[in-house]
């Protein structure tokens, strides 16, 4: 696919230094800008990512979505802004080449947001872990009781057009930062859609769901932030 809408990448990394250039390397040559949002990495993902061609910007303090606002606020820093805004993660769990399959729906008008859905799509065995694929379901599940909201997933892999993603007013520092999109965007309207996206085995060493903390930190995060947005 050779979109006609300018597209840029946020990648938030923490310690990804095996699979980020597997990662930067499968995304698609339409897009503009990677940009790689580095917290603090201990090794040396924010060299491997350079020489990949990606944007790396630091971020000192730890968190998932503080290390996207702050690759955000490059972004917003550019001349020419972009269309649509794809992240994604470091860890090569996602497939990059199926980026335009995200990003169709929105190009066609069908749609403000797009989230690559693991639910629907083909996973290999062992890619997510039980409190994963459980978390999910419970998320999912609460946003369609509470928020009235539609989701099969709270996948790491979206797309969404620029202008959108800034009148979310996004907020969130850490873990709760997927599903506080998903549920602003629903509650403000957007049109949203989710499309069935392929998911692998990581490489590396997890930082969220493969930990206990991890599990327990999201996971406390997530359902806090369902309360939080309890009323649009
Ligand atoms: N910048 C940044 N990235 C993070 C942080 N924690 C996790 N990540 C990245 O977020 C993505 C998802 O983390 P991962 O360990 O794969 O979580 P899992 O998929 O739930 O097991 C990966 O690209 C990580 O490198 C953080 O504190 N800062
Ligand atoms: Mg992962």
């Amino acid at each position: 696919m050779s979109s006609g809408l300018l597209v840029d990448v946020i990648i938030p990394a923490f310690n990804e230094e095996k699979s980020i250039p597997k990662v930067i390397s499968a995304i698609p040559s339409w897009v503009r800008h990677i940009v790689v949002a580095n917290n603090n990495s201990t090794d040396s993902t924010a060299e491997v990512a350079q020489k990949s061609g990606a944007i790396v910007v630091f971020e000192g303090q730890k968190g998932y979505g503080k290390a996207c606002l702050t690759a955000m606020d490059w972004i917003k820093s550019q001349e020419v802004q972009p269309d649509v805004l794809v992240f994604l993660d470091g860890d090569f769990s996602d497939y990059p080449e199926e980026m335009g399959l995200l990003i169709k729906p929105i190009e066609e008008g069908k749609a403000d947001m797009v989230i690559g859905s693991r639910a629907m799509g083909n996973r290999e065995r062992g890619s997510m872990t039980l409190p994963q694929v459980f978390g999910n379901w419970l998320a999912t599940t609460l946003m369609r009781w509470i928020q009235g909201a539609h989701y099969s997933d709270l996948g790491p892999f979206r797309a969404i057009l620029w202008k959108k993603l800034l009148e979310l007013e996004m907020r969130d520092e850490n873990y709760g930062w997927t599903i506080e999109m998903q549920i602003k965007a629903h509650q403000r309207g957007l049109r949203y859609l989710e499309v069935p996206v392929s998911y692998r085995k990581r490489i590396g060493v997890s930082k969220v769901s493969g930990t206990v903390k991890g599990v327990i930190g999201a996971g406390y995060k997530i359902i806090l932030t369902i309360f939080k947005y309890w009323k649009a």
